[in-house]
């Protein structure tokens, strides 16, 4: 099979989601947020990346609400990942101030091989009001950038908090009560609704709840270009994971969060299955655990011994485990599995087909090549068998059957389970300059209506496309370009 590509990684990250930074860097060397605790140069996101058969990973250059610039931020993260990679990298630009000048430098980023950015709709730190959502919207769609949607309401959440903290329940279940699905589907709904208005694509990214998941088929099958991300851990893990003794419920607070019960996951797969879900990404974003520096730890204090839930940052590691639980799972087709943990990605992304496939002259030579079916002992994951800076895994314990028996980048073994098992070497990953998105949104006739308009579009569509057409940001240029997407809505496929 074609190497993994994980389109959503949060190695080396400052502060943004509660409090902590993430601790997987780029690199091997010492862990840079741990002054004061040198840890051992073995361990690095891109190296566990490797391990667990995944050879392109998308991560974030998070901008700032007070800085004013893009190509700063661009910059930094190169730096950082510049020489220190396994593995073949783009990012993603993490917009928190669309400020005049950010949005006059997506141009920039463009020629810069970046397709790709994330708006939140929460968290202080960052989250984007409607109106900026707009902005962003409106400009990504000139430039024919893909804009990935974190969908909560942060006004919800907040509320919510105030709550449980007049309550006094600060314990880790409560940041499930915190984030309701509530939360969750009102803002995809608005997210969609922005991006119908702006007539361009957006990723939905990380949905947990089936209702949310409901809103984007509907969307869909308006031939609305609305794509969505799922991940293992709306797969595999519930509210009974953060309702925990003490402050063990802590490993496994993410936003959103995982969701009421299994039927919730049974939701989620459903989604895979019958491709509402475009993509499976980890959302590695990787916390310590026992650590009250940078870790989930840095919310337990005098005041809150067993930690305050709102301080407990927000993420989950799951790089490496990505593609052997998936696949253990047996709940996905083949090509199903290949399609949204790697082709499709690539192809969202504007990395296909040089990632994410096998095409003969066109492909690097990416390569998984798994245990064939029922030859592969069981065994249990151990968070001892994994690389990486993380002192913990959600997913102790689980019966697996699969792990990559070799991987391939470019042309070279990287990784071969039986026998030394990581053969690559830091510095061999190389930065990959992404085109246009394949999500470049429905096609447009030169006098403004959609080339596929007619029922499946009604009137509600239409006069979204008179407001634009009175904007004037639907130009000549958007003329029914028969786009190059290879993941284009069914309907336009059809026309
Ligand atoms: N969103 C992410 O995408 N990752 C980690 C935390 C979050 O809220
Ligand atoms: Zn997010
Ligand atoms: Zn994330």
């Amino acid at each position: 099979m074609p190497g993994g590509v994980d389109a959503h990684v949060h190695p080396d990250e400052p502060p943004l989601f509660g409090k902590g930074s993430t601790a997987d860097n780029y690199e091997t060397g010492m862990c840079r947020i741990q002054p004061s605790r040198v840890l051992p140069q073995v361990f690095s996101g891109s190296r566990s990346a490797i391990c667990g058969g995944t050879t392109t990973m998308v991560t974030f250059a998070p901008q700032k609400k007070s800085e004013d610039t893009l190509l700063d931020t661009l910059h930094a993260t190169h730096a950082k990942a510049h020489d220190n990679c396994y593995i073949d990298y783009s990012f993603h630009l993490i917009i928190g101030n669309p400020s005049l000048n950010a949005l006059y430098e997506f141009k920039t980023l463009r020629e810069e091989g970046i397709s790709s950015l994330k708006i939140y709709m929460t968290y202080e730190a960052l989250q984007l009001n409607d109106r900026q959502i707009l902005d962003v919207l409106l400009e990504a769609r000139k430039q024919k950038i893909t804009t990935m949607v974190h969908a909560e309401n942060g006004q919800v959440v907040d509320w919510i908090t105030a709550q449980l903290e007049k309550r006094k329940m600060f314990a880790p279940k409560y940041h499930c009560t915190s984030h309701p699905p509530m939360a969750e589907i009102e803002a995809t709904y608005r997210a969609i609704s922005l991006s119908e208005f702006i007539d361009t694509p957006i990723l939905i990214v990380h949905v947990s709840t089936p209702a949310a998941a409901a809103h984007i088929k509907q969307a869909q099958d308006k031939g609305l270009p609305i794509y969505a991300e799922t991940c293992p851990q709306y797969l595999y893990l519930t509210k009974k994971d953060l309702d925990q003794p003490g402050f063990e419920g802590a490993k496994c607070v993410c936003s959103p969060p995982p969701r009421e019960s299994e039927a919730d996951c049974d939701g989620i797969w459903d989604g895979l299955a019958n491709d509402t879900f475009t993509i499976l990404s980890s959302d590695h974003c990787p916390f310590r655990y026992d650590d009250d520096v940078n870790g989930k730890k840095t919310s337990i204090s005098e005041d809150y011994p067993v930690g305050h839930f709102k301080y407990i940052p927000n993420g989950c590691p799951g790089i490496e485990t990505r593609l052997a639980l998936t696949l253990s799972a047996e709940r996905l087709e083949i090509k199903k599995f290949v399609q949204v943990t790697s082709s499709n990605p690539a192809k969202l992304y504007g990395l296909w087909p040089r990632k994410g496939g096998l095409v003969e002259g066109e492909s690097d030579a990416d390569i998984n090549i798994w245990y064939p079916p029922g030859k592969m002992q069981e065994y249990f994951l151990n968070n001892k068998m994994l690389h990486r800076e993380v002192d913990y895994t959600p997913y102790e314990g689980r019966k697996m059957k699969q792990w990559p028996r070799y991987t391939i980048l470019r042309g070279q073994a990287v990784w071969d389970k039986e026998n030394g098992g990581l053969l690559g070497k830091k510095g061999y990953g190389k930065f990959i300059k992404r085109d246009a998105s394949s999500l470049a949104g429905r096609g447009i006739r030169e006098n403004g209506t959609y080339c596929c308009e007619g029922d499946v579009y009604g009137n509600e569509v239409e006069s979204s496309l008179t407001v634009a057409r009175e904007l004037e940001f639907i130009t000549e240029s958007d003329a029914c370009p028969k786009r190059a997407s290879s993941l284009v809505p069914k309907v336009i496929r059809a026309c």
